[in-house]
């Protein structure tokens, strides 16, 4: 077992990251048999779960003249825009079928205002409004955070530098991660992470 000060963060292992969903991350499916080994060694473990209302400011066909991958300009700074996905309540939002994790203690939903997208399962994509779990996490005297999941360079990237701000020590397991890998973005956050001292493993 882990210690008792140790996380283990599953992100947003849902249907539309998976392939065949509307956002599928490549492999997205590979994670689960990996992160349902890992699971069972952690007396804590916290899932997130992208959860967008059907019109959502992050989703390409609410923009103008956008396609999917674009970015524009919110009020809080560039968005990428995404092919709409995890629509709260439908398939594509729910857990994939076989992750089988049933001791997780709490779910985090996140991107669920319209007008603000949410990569970090600790703060929205303004950098400021924080989701509620660093508080979570602290009164659970959590020190570490282990961040696994979908997508290594979107969401698990956000949540695991947020970790690392908030002060908790952070590592993210690769072999339980896949990434979307637009234009060089998986490396950048493999260097991103070296920078910040979160530890791959
Ligand atoms: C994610 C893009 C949009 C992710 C979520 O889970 O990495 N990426 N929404
Ligand atoms: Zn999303």
């Amino acid at each position: 077992m882990r210690s008792d000060h140790d996380v283990l963060l599953v992100i947003d292992v849902q249907n539309d990251f998976c392939p065949g969903g509307n956002l599928a991350v490549p492999g997205g499916d590979e994670v689960v048999p990996v992160i349902n080994r890992l699971a069972p060694e952690f007396h804590h473990v916290v899932l997130t779960q992208d959860w967008h209302p059907a019109e959502h400011s992050s989703f390409a066909s609410r923009h103008h003249q956008k396609s999917p991958f674009d970015t524009v300009d919110m009020h809080y700074g560039p968005q990428t825009l995404w092919p709409d996905h995890c629509i709260q309540d439908t398939h594509g939002a729910a857990f994939h079928r076989d992750l089988d994790i049933p001791q997780a203690q709490l779910i985090i939903r996140k991107g669920f205002r319209h007008g603000i997208d949410s990569y970090s399962a600790f703060f929205e994509n303004d950098r400021t409004t924080p989701t509620g779990l660093g508080g979570y996490l602290r009164e659970r005297g959590i020190r570490k955070v282990v961040c696994v999941g979908l997508a290594f360079d979107y969401c698990v990237r956000f949540s695991a530098e947020d970790a690392r701000r908030l002060g908790f020590e952070t590592e993210v397991i690769t072999a339980a991660c896949r990434a979307i890998d637009l234009g060089g973005t998986a490396d950048a956050a493999r260097r991103s992470f070296a920078e910040h001292g979160v530890a791959l493993t």
